[in-house]
Protein backbone atom coordinates (compact mmCIF):
# COMPACT_ATOMS: atom_id res chain seq x y z
CA UNK A 1 0.00 0.00 0.00
CA UNK A 2 1.80 3.27 -1.00
CA UNK A 3 -0.91 5.79 -0.07
CA UNK A 4 -0.99 6.58 3.71
CA UNK A 5 -4.68 5.98 4.14
CA UNK A 6 -4.82 7.63 7.87
CA UNK A 7 -3.58 10.53 6.65
CA UNK A 8 -5.90 10.58 4.12
CA UNK A 9 -8.74 9.74 6.29
CA UNK A 10 -7.42 13.42 8.19
CA UNK A 11 -7.75 15.33 4.82
CA UNK A 12 -11.50 14.06 4.73
CA UNK A 13 -12.16 15.10 7.95
CA UNK A 14 -10.75 18.45 7.27
CA UNK A 15 -12.28 18.96 3.65
CA UNK A 16 -15.79 17.75 4.78
CA UNK A 17 -16.41 17.94 8.46
CA UNK A 18 -16.83 14.41 9.27
CA UNK A 19 -15.17 10.95 8.54
CA UNK A 20 -15.35 8.70 5.30
CA UNK A 21 -17.31 5.44 5.86
CA UNK A 22 -15.89 3.87 2.84
CA UNK A 23 -12.65 3.14 1.25
CA UNK A 24 -11.23 1.76 -2.04
CA UNK A 25 -7.72 1.16 -3.46
CA UNK A 26 -6.91 0.22 -7.17
CA UNK A 27 -3.17 0.02 -8.35
CA UNK A 28 -1.32 1.05 -11.69
CA UNK A 29 0.61 -1.83 -13.49
CA UNK A 30 3.45 -2.98 -15.58
CA UNK A 31 3.36 -4.96 -18.47
CA UNK A 32 6.48 -7.58 -18.27
CA UNK A 33 5.89 -9.23 -21.55
CA UNK A 34 3.20 -9.12 -24.78
CA UNK A 35 3.97 -6.24 -25.89
CA UNK A 36 1.37 -4.88 -28.72
CA UNK A 37 -0.53 -7.91 -28.80
CA UNK A 38 -3.77 -6.83 -26.50
CA UNK A 39 -5.08 -5.46 -29.62
CA UNK A 40 -4.16 -8.69 -32.19
CA UNK A 41 -5.89 -10.68 -29.64
CA UNK A 42 -3.37 -12.57 -28.33
CA UNK A 43 -1.75 -12.68 -24.72
CA UNK A 44 -0.21 -10.45 -22.13
CA UNK A 45 1.55 -10.65 -19.31
CA UNK A 46 1.48 -7.72 -16.77
CA UNK A 47 1.69 -7.30 -12.75
CA UNK A 48 0.40 -4.62 -10.26
CA UNK A 49 2.44 -2.47 -9.12
CA UNK A 50 3.04 -0.87 -5.48
CA UNK A 51 1.69 2.67 -6.91
CA UNK A 52 -1.88 3.17 -6.62
CA UNK A 53 -5.26 5.39 -6.46
CA UNK A 54 -7.29 5.87 -3.47
CA UNK A 55 -10.63 6.84 -2.60
CA UNK A 56 -12.30 7.43 0.54
CA UNK A 57 -16.30 8.26 0.82
CA UNK A 58 -19.25 9.51 2.75
CA UNK A 59 -22.87 10.12 2.14
CA UNK A 60 -23.39 13.87 0.25
CA UNK A 61 -25.40 16.52 2.90
CA UNK A 62 -27.21 17.77 -0.10
CA UNK A 63 -28.38 16.97 -3.88
CA UNK A 64 -24.50 16.93 -5.34
CA UNK A 65 -21.77 15.34 -5.98
CA UNK A 66 -18.13 16.19 -4.12
CA UNK A 67 -15.00 15.68 -5.20
CA UNK A 68 -11.70 16.79 -3.78
CA UNK A 69 -8.42 15.56 -5.38
CA UNK A 70 -5.17 15.66 -2.95
CA UNK A 71 -2.75 15.77 -5.83
CA UNK A 72 -4.42 18.61 -7.77
CA UNK A 73 -5.61 20.41 -4.40
CA UNK A 74 -9.07 21.12 -6.23
CA UNK A 75 -12.57 20.69 -6.08
CA UNK A 76 -15.09 19.78 -8.43
CA UNK A 77 -18.55 19.59 -7.72
CA UNK A 78 -21.79 18.19 -9.70
CA UNK A 79 -25.26 17.49 -9.58
CA UNK A 80 -25.52 13.44 -10.74
CA UNK A 81 -28.92 13.57 -12.04
CA UNK A 82 -28.76 13.97 -15.24
CA UNK A 83 -25.01 13.54 -16.17
CA UNK A 84 -24.28 14.57 -19.14
CA UNK A 85 -21.09 15.86 -21.10
CA UNK A 86 -21.55 19.68 -21.01
CA UNK A 87 -20.68 19.13 -16.86
CA UNK A 88 -16.71 17.99 -18.27
CA UNK A 89 -14.60 19.28 -16.24
CA UNK A 90 -11.54 21.26 -18.03
CA UNK A 91 -9.22 20.41 -15.12
CA UNK A 92 -9.24 16.57 -16.85
CA UNK A 93 -9.16 14.45 -13.57
CA UNK A 94 -12.99 14.58 -12.44
CA UNK A 95 -14.08 13.49 -16.24
CA UNK A 96 -12.58 9.56 -15.21
CA UNK A 97 -14.79 9.31 -12.40
CA UNK A 98 -17.98 10.95 -14.07
CA UNK A 99 -17.16 8.71 -16.98
CA UNK A 100 -17.47 5.43 -14.11
CA UNK A 101 -20.89 7.07 -12.89
CA UNK A 102 -22.14 7.31 -16.30
CA UNK A 103 -21.36 3.76 -17.09
CA UNK A 104 -22.89 3.00 -13.69
CA UNK A 105 -26.05 4.66 -14.44
CA UNK A 106 -26.64 3.25 -18.04
CA UNK A 107 -26.23 0.03 -16.50
CA UNK A 108 -28.99 1.14 -14.31
CA UNK A 109 -27.18 1.35 -11.20
CA UNK A 110 -27.47 4.44 -9.54
CA UNK A 111 -25.04 5.89 -6.96
CA UNK A 112 -26.44 8.07 -4.37
CA UNK A 113 -24.73 11.83 -3.85
CA UNK A 114 -20.78 11.22 -1.76
CA UNK A 115 -18.16 13.46 -0.89
CA UNK A 116 -15.22 11.88 -2.51
CA UNK A 117 -11.44 12.38 -1.78
CA UNK A 118 -9.28 11.24 -4.60
CA UNK A 119 -5.20 10.63 -3.72
CA UNK A 120 -2.69 8.59 -6.39
CA UNK A 121 0.89 8.30 -6.77
CA UNK A 122 0.45 6.35 -10.06
CA UNK A 123 3.23 8.75 -12.30
CA UNK A 124 0.85 9.80 -14.88
CA UNK A 125 1.57 9.47 -19.00
CA UNK A 126 4.29 7.08 -18.38
CA UNK A 127 2.76 4.01 -19.14
CA UNK A 128 1.94 2.53 -15.52
CA UNK A 129 -2.01 3.01 -16.13
CA UNK A 130 -2.74 5.59 -13.92
CA UNK A 131 -6.13 6.36 -15.47
CA UNK A 132 -7.35 2.56 -15.52
CA UNK A 133 -6.31 2.81 -11.67
CA UNK A 134 -8.28 5.88 -11.16
CA UNK A 135 -11.58 3.96 -12.86
CA UNK A 136 -11.15 0.60 -11.31
CA UNK A 137 -10.89 2.58 -8.01
CA UNK A 138 -14.00 4.66 -8.39
CA UNK A 139 -15.83 1.77 -10.08
CA UNK A 140 -14.99 -0.34 -6.61
CA UNK A 141 -15.65 2.43 -3.92
CA UNK A 142 -19.08 3.48 -5.82
CA UNK A 143 -20.37 -0.04 -5.69
CA UNK A 144 -18.79 -0.32 -2.30
CA UNK A 145 -21.29 2.21 -0.90
CA UNK A 146 -24.06 0.52 -2.35
CA UNK A 147 -23.25 -2.79 -1.91
CA UNK A 148 -23.60 -4.10 -4.97
CA UNK A 149 -20.99 -6.63 -6.41
CA UNK A 150 -20.13 -7.21 -9.75
CA UNK A 151 -17.79 -10.06 -10.78
CA UNK A 152 -13.93 -8.75 -11.72
CA UNK A 153 -14.74 -9.30 -15.43
CA UNK A 154 -17.33 -7.12 -15.35
CA UNK A 155 -15.97 -4.40 -12.93
CA UNK A 156 -12.67 -4.45 -15.53
CA UNK A 157 -15.11 -3.85 -19.17
CA UNK A 158 -17.15 -1.55 -17.30
CA UNK A 159 -14.14 0.33 -16.10
CA UNK A 160 -12.41 0.02 -19.99
CA UNK A 161 -15.66 1.50 -21.35
CA UNK A 162 -15.70 4.28 -19.08
CA UNK A 163 -12.26 4.69 -20.72
CA UNK A 164 -13.70 4.41 -24.38
CA UNK A 165 -16.52 6.80 -23.36
CA UNK A 166 -16.45 9.97 -24.68
CA UNK A 167 -15.86 11.90 -21.10
CA UNK A 168 -12.30 10.31 -21.67
CA UNK A 169 -11.85 8.72 -25.26
CA UNK A 170 -8.92 6.37 -25.52
CA UNK A 171 -9.56 3.28 -27.24
CA UNK A 172 -7.76 0.75 -25.20
CA UNK A 173 -7.55 -2.44 -24.68
CA UNK A 174 -8.61 -4.45 -21.93
CA UNK A 175 -5.43 -5.18 -20.36
CA UNK A 176 -5.30 -2.12 -18.00
CA UNK A 177 -8.49 -2.58 -16.25
CA UNK A 178 -8.34 -6.19 -16.12
CA UNK A 179 -4.91 -6.53 -14.01
CA UNK A 180 -6.19 -3.76 -11.78
CA UNK A 181 -9.06 -5.33 -10.46
CA UNK A 182 -7.59 -9.23 -10.51
CA UNK A 183 -3.52 -8.09 -9.45
CA UNK A 184 -2.43 -11.47 -7.50
CA UNK A 185 0.35 -10.39 -4.87
CA UNK A 186 3.21 -12.05 -5.91
CA UNK A 187 1.80 -13.31 -9.16
CA UNK A 188 1.54 -11.49 -12.83
CA UNK A 189 -1.36 -12.84 -14.99
CA UNK A 190 -1.09 -14.52 -18.18
CA UNK A 191 -4.35 -12.86 -19.82
CA UNK A 192 -5.86 -14.32 -23.17
CA UNK A 193 -7.13 -10.91 -24.40
CA UNK A 194 -9.72 -12.83 -26.72
CA UNK A 195 -11.69 -14.23 -24.63
CA UNK A 196 -10.36 -13.15 -21.08
CA UNK A 197 -9.08 -16.33 -19.49
CA UNK A 198 -6.26 -15.26 -17.22
CA UNK A 199 -3.73 -17.58 -15.02
CA UNK A 200 -0.92 -16.42 -12.28
CA UNK A 201 2.86 -16.52 -13.08
CA UNK A 202 4.76 -16.25 -9.77
CA UNK A 203 6.95 -13.40 -9.38
CA UNK A 204 7.84 -14.37 -5.87
CA UNK A 205 9.18 -11.28 -4.37
CA UNK A 206 11.99 -13.09 -2.43
CA UNK A 207 13.19 -14.37 -5.77
CA UNK A 208 12.60 -11.71 -7.66
CA UNK A 209 11.78 -7.81 -7.73
CA UNK A 210 10.84 -5.76 -10.82
CA UNK A 211 12.73 -2.39 -11.46
CA UNK A 212 10.54 0.22 -13.54
CA UNK A 213 12.97 2.99 -15.16
CA UNK A 214 11.40 5.82 -16.75
CA UNK A 215 12.83 7.27 -20.23
CA UNK A 216 12.46 10.73 -19.28
CA UNK A 217 10.91 10.86 -22.29
CA UNK A 218 7.48 11.96 -23.15
CA UNK A 219 4.62 9.88 -25.18
CA UNK A 220 3.73 12.83 -27.51
CA UNK A 221 4.23 10.25 -31.00
CA UNK A 222 2.97 7.53 -29.38
CA UNK A 223 -0.63 7.82 -30.18
CA UNK A 224 0.33 8.59 -34.49
CA UNK A 225 2.46 5.29 -34.23
CA UNK A 226 0.14 3.31 -32.25
CA UNK A 227 -2.68 3.26 -34.53
CA UNK A 228 -0.27 3.15 -37.27
CA UNK A 229 0.76 0.18 -36.25
CA UNK A 230 -2.51 -1.53 -35.59
CA UNK A 231 -3.54 -0.82 -39.32
CA UNK A 232 0.05 -2.65 -40.12
CA UNK A 233 -1.38 -5.58 -38.82
CA UNK A 234 -4.69 -5.51 -40.17
CA UNK A 235 -2.72 -5.33 -43.48
CA UNK A 236 -0.36 -8.11 -42.71
CA UNK A 237 -3.26 -10.17 -41.23
CA UNK A 238 -5.50 -10.01 -44.41
CA UNK A 239 -2.42 -10.94 -46.70
CA UNK A 240 -1.36 -13.64 -44.74
CA UNK A 241 -5.01 -15.07 -45.01
CA UNK A 242 -4.40 -14.61 -48.95
CA UNK A 243 -1.44 -16.59 -49.24
CA UNK A 244 -2.77 -19.40 -46.84
CA UNK A 245 -6.49 -19.29 -48.08
CA UNK A 246 -7.16 -19.46 -44.16
CA UNK A 247 -9.01 -16.93 -42.85
CA UNK A 248 -8.20 -16.12 -39.28
CA UNK A 249 -9.28 -13.19 -36.94
CA UNK A 250 -6.23 -12.38 -35.75
CA UNK A 251 -2.11 -12.44 -36.29
CA UNK A 252 -1.25 -14.27 -33.10
CA UNK A 253 -3.13 -17.57 -34.93
CA UNK A 254 -0.48 -18.24 -37.12
CA UNK A 255 2.64 -19.96 -35.52
CA UNK A 256 5.86 -19.09 -36.15
CA UNK A 257 6.12 -22.11 -38.64
CA UNK A 258 2.58 -21.17 -40.66
CA UNK A 259 4.44 -17.75 -40.92
CA UNK A 260 7.61 -19.23 -42.13
CA UNK A 261 5.50 -20.93 -45.16
CA UNK A 262 3.38 -18.09 -45.80
CA UNK A 263 5.48 -14.16 -45.17
CA UNK A 264 6.50 -14.66 -48.98
CA UNK A 265 3.74 -12.52 -50.14
CA UNK A 266 4.08 -9.72 -47.45
CA UNK A 267 6.14 -6.51 -48.01
CA UNK A 268 9.41 -6.27 -45.66
CA UNK A 269 7.70 -3.81 -43.37
CA UNK A 270 4.38 -5.81 -42.72
CA UNK A 271 6.45 -8.71 -42.70
CA UNK A 272 8.68 -7.52 -39.46
CA UNK A 273 5.30 -6.17 -38.05
CA UNK A 274 3.79 -9.74 -37.97
CA UNK A 275 7.20 -11.52 -37.34
CA UNK A 276 7.70 -9.36 -34.32
CA UNK A 277 3.63 -9.91 -32.49
CA UNK A 278 4.01 -13.88 -34.11
CA UNK A 279 6.92 -14.38 -32.22
CA UNK A 280 5.81 -12.05 -28.96
CA UNK A 281 3.32 -14.04 -28.54
CA UNK A 282 5.25 -17.25 -28.73
CA UNK A 283 7.58 -15.34 -25.86
CA UNK A 284 4.69 -15.19 -23.61
CA UNK A 285 3.90 -18.13 -23.18
CA UNK A 286 7.60 -19.68 -22.75
CA UNK A 287 8.09 -16.72 -20.31
CA UNK A 288 5.07 -18.23 -18.41
CA UNK A 289 6.88 -21.49 -18.51
CA UNK A 290 10.37 -20.48 -17.01
CA UNK A 291 8.84 -17.86 -14.53
CA UNK A 292 6.55 -20.45 -13.04
CA UNK A 293 10.32 -22.56 -12.61
CA UNK A 294 11.77 -19.60 -11.18
CA UNK A 295 14.73 -19.55 -14.06
CA UNK A 296 14.69 -16.30 -13.62
CA UNK A 297 18.19 -15.90 -16.50
CA UNK A 298 15.93 -17.83 -19.12
CA UNK A 299 13.14 -14.96 -18.26
CA UNK A 300 15.59 -12.30 -18.39
CA UNK A 301 16.66 -13.20 -22.23
CA UNK A 302 13.00 -13.67 -23.31
CA UNK A 303 12.85 -9.96 -22.30
CA UNK A 304 15.52 -8.90 -24.09
CA UNK A 305 14.45 -10.78 -27.37
CA UNK A 306 11.01 -9.04 -26.85
CA UNK A 307 13.31 -5.42 -26.73
CA UNK A 308 14.95 -6.18 -29.84
CA UNK A 309 12.25 -7.63 -31.49
CA UNK A 310 10.16 -4.28 -30.64
CA UNK A 311 12.89 -2.27 -31.60
CA UNK A 312 14.21 -3.69 -34.70
CA UNK A 313 10.90 -5.43 -36.28
CA UNK A 314 8.10 -3.14 -34.50
CA UNK A 315 10.27 0.00 -34.72
CA UNK A 316 8.57 1.70 -31.14
CA UNK A 317 11.53 1.95 -29.03
CA UNK A 318 13.48 5.26 -28.75
CA UNK A 319 17.38 5.93 -28.08
CA UNK A 320 16.62 6.61 -24.28
CA UNK A 321 14.23 3.17 -24.03
CA UNK A 322 17.59 1.51 -26.36
CA UNK A 323 19.96 3.13 -23.93
CA UNK A 324 18.26 1.83 -20.47
CA UNK A 325 18.74 -1.22 -22.49
CA UNK A 326 22.15 -1.56 -23.63
CA UNK A 327 23.16 -0.39 -19.86
CA UNK A 328 21.38 -3.03 -18.04
CA UNK A 329 23.48 -5.66 -20.40
CA UNK A 330 26.25 -4.67 -18.15
CA UNK A 331 24.53 -4.50 -14.39
CA UNK A 332 25.20 -7.41 -12.12
CA UNK A 333 21.81 -8.13 -10.53
CA UNK A 334 19.62 -7.76 -13.46
CA UNK A 335 18.50 -10.59 -15.23
CA UNK A 336 16.93 -8.72 -18.57
CA UNK A 337 15.50 -5.57 -19.48
CA UNK A 338 12.94 -3.90 -22.20
CA UNK A 339 11.01 -1.16 -22.87
CA UNK A 340 6.90 -2.02 -21.75
CA UNK A 341 4.08 -0.27 -22.94
CA UNK A 342 3.54 0.97 -26.16
CA UNK A 343 7.23 2.62 -26.84
CA UNK A 344 8.23 5.82 -28.10
CA UNK A 345 8.95 6.87 -24.26
CA UNK A 346 7.77 5.64 -20.81
CA UNK A 347 9.01 3.24 -19.05
CA UNK A 348 11.38 0.18 -19.01
CA UNK A 349 10.82 -3.04 -17.34
CA UNK A 350 13.44 -5.08 -15.71
CA UNK A 351 13.83 -8.42 -13.63
CA UNK A 352 16.10 -8.25 -11.22
CA UNK A 353 17.48 -10.25 -8.11
CA UNK A 354 15.73 -8.38 -5.15
CA UNK A 355 18.67 -7.80 -2.75
CA UNK A 356 20.26 -5.82 -5.45
CA UNK A 357 17.32 -4.43 -7.14
CA UNK A 358 17.76 -0.53 -5.20
CA UNK A 359 21.38 -1.00 -6.53
CA UNK A 360 20.32 -1.80 -9.56
CA UNK A 361 17.69 0.88 -10.10
CA UNK A 362 20.16 3.41 -9.17
CA UNK A 363 22.81 2.57 -11.24
CA UNK A 364 20.95 1.99 -14.34
CA UNK A 365 19.59 6.09 -13.52
CA UNK A 366 23.39 6.80 -13.00
CA UNK A 367 24.83 5.70 -16.26
CA UNK A 368 21.60 6.63 -17.67
CA UNK A 369 22.19 10.44 -16.24
CA UNK A 370 26.28 10.16 -17.74
CA UNK A 371 25.32 9.42 -21.23
CA UNK A 372 22.38 11.82 -21.78
CA UNK A 373 22.69 14.01 -19.22
CA UNK A 374 19.18 13.84 -17.18
CA UNK A 375 18.62 11.04 -14.82
CA UNK A 376 15.31 9.13 -15.03
CA UNK A 377 13.36 8.23 -12.11
CA UNK A 378 13.52 4.61 -11.03
CA UNK A 379 10.79 2.79 -8.92
CA UNK A 380 11.19 -1.02 -7.43
CA UNK A 381 8.13 -3.03 -7.34
CA UNK A 382 6.79 -6.88 -6.31
CA UNK A 383 3.41 -7.59 -8.20
CA UNK A 384 1.20 -6.48 -5.65
CA UNK A 385 -2.51 -7.36 -5.16
CA UNK A 386 -5.83 -5.40 -6.97
CA UNK A 387 -8.03 -3.21 -6.17
CA UNK A 388 -10.28 -3.99 -2.47
CA UNK A 389 -12.74 -1.95 -0.78
CA UNK A 390 -13.31 -1.72 3.07
CA UNK A 391 -15.74 -0.03 5.55
CA UNK A 392 -14.22 2.55 7.66
CA UNK A 393 -14.08 1.20 11.13
CA UNK A 394 -14.88 -2.45 10.15
CA UNK A 395 -12.85 -4.08 7.67
CA UNK A 396 -9.75 -2.14 7.27
CA UNK A 397 -7.96 -3.05 3.43
P1 LIG B 1 0.57 1.97 -22.52
O1 LIG B 1 1.67 2.45 -23.37
O2 LIG B 1 1.09 1.26 -21.28
O3 LIG B 1 -0.43 3.03 -22.20
C1 LIG B 1 -0.68 0.93 -24.66
C2 LIG B 1 -2.14 0.48 -24.72
C3 LIG B 1 -2.24 -1.01 -24.31
C4 LIG B 1 -1.30 -1.87 -25.19
C5 LIG B 1 0.13 -1.28 -25.11
C6 LIG B 1 1.11 -1.98 -26.03
C7 LIG B 1 -3.56 2.40 -24.12
C8 LIG B 1 -4.29 3.10 -23.02
N1 LIG B 1 -2.93 1.26 -23.75
O4 LIG B 1 -0.23 0.80 -23.32
O5 LIG B 1 -3.59 -1.43 -24.46
O6 LIG B 1 -1.75 -1.96 -26.52
O7 LIG B 1 0.13 0.12 -25.49
O8 LIG B 1 1.27 -3.30 -25.62
O9 LIG B 1 -3.55 2.83 -25.27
Amino acid sequence: MSIDLGHLEDCFQQKFHQPPRWGARAPGRVNLIGEHIDYNGGFVLPAAINREVAMLASPSPDHEFHLYSVNYSEGFRFSSGDLNLSQRSQSGWPNYVLAVLDQLHKRGIRIPPLQVIIEGDVPSAAGLSSSAAVEVCAATLFLACIEHELPGEQLALLAQSAEHSPWVGVQCGIMDQFISVHGLEGHALKIDCRDLSYSPVQVDPRLVSLVVIHSTVGRELMKSAYNQRRSECEQALTLLNQSSGLSRNYLVQYSPEEFEIYRQNLPGLLSRRARHVISEQARVVEFEQVMNRGDFQAAGQLLQASHASLRDDYEVSCPELDCIYEISLNIDGVYGCRMTGAGFGGCAVALADPEQAETVADRIAGEFEKIRKMRPWTMVTPACRGACHWKIDSNSP
